[in-house]
């Protein structure tokens, strides 16, 4: 009974860890440019939810609890996919070579983003716009950090 409860907590874990995966391989991509097209969308669709966020943890919006929540599953959801088009033979885009020629330093970071993005999403789902506001600075902050690593001007 107990060994049964663990083994099912040890199973949803694992699960929650893998959907909060920076390694999401969900697909292959027949050419390259549809990996580029691919990791835009994705970053802008994920921009615009982490806009969202910002906007209210930074006053600029009024605060709602209810799209907080809905903004913060859906960016704690994409954080995890464009990742893995970013693959061999796909550079180009905005990103730089670096991406791809310090791969361990460049998978760092976008772990760490999906980290954040992650307490930025549990934040939100608290309702409470102080803790909103606590998680969103250190998650914009992975973005930045990224972008100054590895994204062109
Ligand atoms: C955004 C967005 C980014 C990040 C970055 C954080 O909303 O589109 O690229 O936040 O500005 O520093």
């Amino acid at each position: 009974m107990q060994l049964k409860s663990l083994a099912t907590a040890v199973l949803a874990l694992s699960a929650a860890l893998v959907g909060a995966s920076a390694s999401a391989d969900t697909l292959k991509f027949g050419k390259s440019e549809d990996a580029v097209k691919y990791r835009q969308s994705s970053l802008f669709v994920m921009s615009q939810h982490f806009g969202s966020l910002g906007a209210m943890a930074n006053g600029r919006a009024e605060f709602n609890a209810d799209l907080a929540k809905q903004n913060g599953a859906v960016l704690e959801t994409i954080a995890a996919l464009p990742w893995q088009a970013f693959g061999a033979g796909t550079e180009g885009g905005k990103t730089k070579p670096e991406a791809w020629s310090q791969k361990a330093k460049f998978d760092e970071h976008a772990n760490k983003f999906v980290a954040e993005a992650g307490k930025l999403a549990a934040a939100a789902k608290t309702g409470d716009l102080a803790q909103l506001k606590a998680a969103f600075g250190p998650a914009a902050q992975t973005c930045k950090a990224c972008h100054d690593a590895f994204r062109n001007r």
